[in-house]
């Protein structure tokens, strides 16, 4: 080719984008300008400066070499190259949405927090769910707790509370942290496996930290694959205090009840929605949002007094024991609502830090091993991931009430203090803030002596008490579904020692649960129970707020059926089956042999959200069935199609069946249909399916 070939400009440049998305220049809630210009403004450099060619390098002659000179191409290459921030140590995996929180029920007689002051009082919330073990791009559903973490944007400063879905945790003391999480992350020489505990490392170090018992009992439970983030509990976890206009304190634990109910999924079909959509639980709340559908959790406290820690059998800073609902029950005070997605997922899931320490006046720390360790951990941890100590002035990590301090300059400093004063105390006129006596924040002044010593305070070392509390208190299925976990987790261990030294344990927290554990792992016999170190309490009463099963909803609200549907089916059916869904509330996405969608029996087009290989029924809370005679032979060929209807049989599902459909369940080996398959052929049919739908999944069958 010469050097005067005609010289190349691809098409693309004079497309439109045809993208509709609203961009705003401010973001309300969770920041401002991250987009600096509207859709179709010129382009321009980062320094404002208009751009005539986003296609080419600027070269000598069209086959020539590039020209170090092209300050466009080097700006936008390098600010490419820097575009990863290190994902968190843990739980890098995550989503966040924004919304408000507003006090329904104002306890001031408790604690001076001003939110909390009266009712109706409204503050902007952020929220971020996520895994803890797999690394930023790993699947939705792992098998793992769910970090549950709120920055509440309060009048008197940030109040973060950084929980989890489980109400206990691992360990007792921070010191132990780093170690915990490099058992559970995948192992240094391999790197793998990934999101996941089932592996040697992760069971080596459990066997030999007995405290961690009962924080195993809840992940291998179904809290560790929940169905969706909206249908999960929030736990704050540590003991807190509250702390009242008069100085008096009391202990608080922090509770989120989703107003949504608790669901969660089977083991077999988390392995399949990992396959079908890893991206499931985000898309599942970006879905629910969008479509006006908010979800809502009430905060509950449970609030407790010095008199009932000293009599309680476990340590309340103990951070692996919780306190039952029934012994100190559960106050309402307050709702937070998840009522907007993110402008943008950078700019405020992956930059909102969050840190233990961001309390407001009102409340306080107690002196728990483990969260006197975070408070430090996660300031730290936000210096190095964000890039400095400037992280507060990210819009997602600002304030939103007054702030002044003479903090200033680092990495990207974008507030400095204005004038003179940058010290206190200084003379001069306009000398910047001042410390409030008054309304400032004060710690509560509890007084504390001690021998300085590396220890643990005795009532700590019951670790076996609340797991068999736990493991007692949930439904029979539920009880399956432990045992289940913890052969297939065990079974992927390949060292016998570290699967018999964890069965060791099991004794102790129920020995029914250790047989059916032992024979799953096909042991001989069972191993010889460890020694508690502490006698262990008897008598625990079973809580039926551990149980998700008791705790369930009795409604399709906010659930989503999936219709599997051929050609020449009956259309007024179809719509009467999505009017009940709608009624009750819930959502329908229809499955077809191809994504073209099908022609019903009056030649009117239903278009498909997915094609039946894309629709798995593991997506689906409950599924339904419709095929005509002609359909029901395209169906019963295709293989996934029959993998939609044994699965659905085969998780428990309340399945409803028109026309044809019996045939494909018979062709994917389904006999005997049960009380949870329903035939439907008119519109009463229809509402009848959805009002047992409520019950989300037919249990006798399995
Ligand atoms: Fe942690 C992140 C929850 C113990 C150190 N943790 C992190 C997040 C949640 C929790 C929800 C993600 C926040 C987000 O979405 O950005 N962590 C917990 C709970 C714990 C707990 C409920 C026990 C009660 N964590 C814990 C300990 C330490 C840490 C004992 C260290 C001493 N956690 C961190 C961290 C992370 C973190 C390394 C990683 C990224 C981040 O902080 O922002 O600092």
């Amino acid at each position: 080719m010469s050097e005067k070939s005609p010289q190349f400009r691809p098409s693309i440049e004079t497309q439109k984008s045809n993208e509709t998305t609203e961009r705003r220049e401010k973001t309300g809630q969770g920041g401002e300008t991250h987009q600096q210009s509207s859709d179709g403004a010129r382009l321009t450099t980062s320094q404002g400066v208009p751009v005539s060619d986003n296609q080419n390098t600027l070269k000598a002659g069209p086959r020539g070499p590039a020209l170090l000179e092209d300050f466009h191409f080097r700006e936008k290459m390098f600010h490419f190259d820097h575009e990863r921030i290190p994902e968190r140590v843990v739980h890098a995996r995550g989503y966040g949405a924004r919304g408000y929180f507003e006090t329904t029920d104002p306890i001031p007689e408790l604690t001076s927090a001003h939110l909390l002051q009266e009712k109706g009082r409204k503050v902007p919330a952020f929220v971020r769910f996520s895994t803890v073990a797999g690394n930023k791009g790993s699947m939705d559903l792992a098998r793992d707790a769910r970090g549950f973490a709120v920055k509440l944007y309060t009048e008197e400063g940030n109040w973060d509370i950084v929980g989890n879905n489980i109400p206990v945790f691992f360990i007792q003391d921070a010191m132990k942290f780093p170690d915990l999480v490099h058992s559970v992350k995948e192992a240094p020489d391999r790197a793998f496996p990934q999101a996941q505990s089932a592996h040697d490392n992760f069971w080596d170090f459990i066997s030999l930290m007995p405290e961690a018992m009962h924080m195993v009992m809840w992940t291998m439970s179904d809290r560790g694959i929940p169905r969706s983030f909206r249908f999960m509990e929030g736990f704050g976890v540590h003991t807190f205090r509250f702390v009242n206009a008069e100085g008096e304190s009391h202990f608080v634990k922090f509770h989120w009840k989703p107003k949504q109910g608790l669901q969660s999924v089977l083991w077999d079909e988390a392995v399949k929605i990992n396959g079908a959509d890893p991206d499931f639980h985000r898309r599942d709340l970006w879905g629910a949002i969008q479509a006006g559908d908010f979800p809502e959790w009430e905060l509950g406290v449970q609030v407790f007094d010095d008199a009932f820690a000293d009599t309680f059998d476990f340590d309340v800073l103990d951070a692996t024991k919780l306190i039952p609902e029934e012994d100190v029950p559960v106050r309402i005070i307050g709702r937070l609502v998840l009522d907007s997605v993110v402008d943008n997922f950078f700019a405020e899931t992956e930059q909102v830090a969050f840190c233990t320490q961001n309390i407001v006046p009102g409340v306080d720390f107690t002196n728990d091993p483990l969260l006197q360790g975070r408070n430090f951990s996660y300031l730290d941890t936000q210096i190095k991931r964000l890039g400095g100590p400037n992280f507060t002035h990210i819009p997602v990590n600002a304030p939103k009430c007054p702030f002044a301090h003479f903090q200033q300059d680092g990495h990207m400093a974008m507030h400095n203090p204005a004038g003179r004063a940058n010290y206190e105390p200084n003379s001069w006129k306009d000398g910047g803030p001042r410390a409030d006596p008054e309304s400032g924040f004060t710690s509560f002044p509890e007084a504390v002596e001690g021998e300085k010593r590396k220890v643990r305070a005795e009532l700590f070392a019951d670790h076996y008490s609340q797991a068999r509390q736990f493991y007692q208190s949930q439904t029979e299925v539920e009880q399956g579904h432990i045992a289940d976990a913890l052969i297939f987790e065990l079974s992927k261990c390949e060292v016998l020692d570290i699967r018999e030294r964890v069965v060791a344990h099991l004794p102790n927290i129920d020995p029914d649960l250790a047989q059916m554990v032992a024979d799953g792992l096909g042991f001989d016999k069972l191993p010889k129970a460890h020694t508690p170190r502490r006698d262990m309490v008897e008598g625990l009463k079973p809580s039926d707020a551990l149980s998700i099963l008791k705790n369930g909803p009795d409604n399709f609200k906010g659930r989503k059926l999936g219709i599997l549907v051929t050609d020449g089916i009956d259309g007024d059916l179809l719509a009467s089956l999505r009017d009940a869904v709608k009624d009750a509330g819930g959502m329908v996405e229809i499955v077809a042999p191809t994504i073209g969608g099908i022609k019903t029996s009056d030649g009117k087009r239903v278009p498909a959200d997915q094609k039946v290989d894309g629709g798995p029924s593991v997506l689906y809370d409950a599924v339904a069935v419709m095929a005509s005679a002609d359909g029901i032979k395209k169906l019963k060929s295709m293989p996934p199609a029959k993998g939609f209807a044994a699965d659905a049989f085969a998780h428990a599902k309340f399945i409803a069946l028109a026309g044809e459909a019996e045939k494909l369940f018979h062709a994917a080996g389904v006999g005997d249909f049960d009380d949870g398959v329903f035939r439907i052929a008119k519109k009463g049919d229809c509402a009848a399916f959805i009002k047992a739908c409520g019950k989300l999944r037919f249990w006798q069958r399995k």
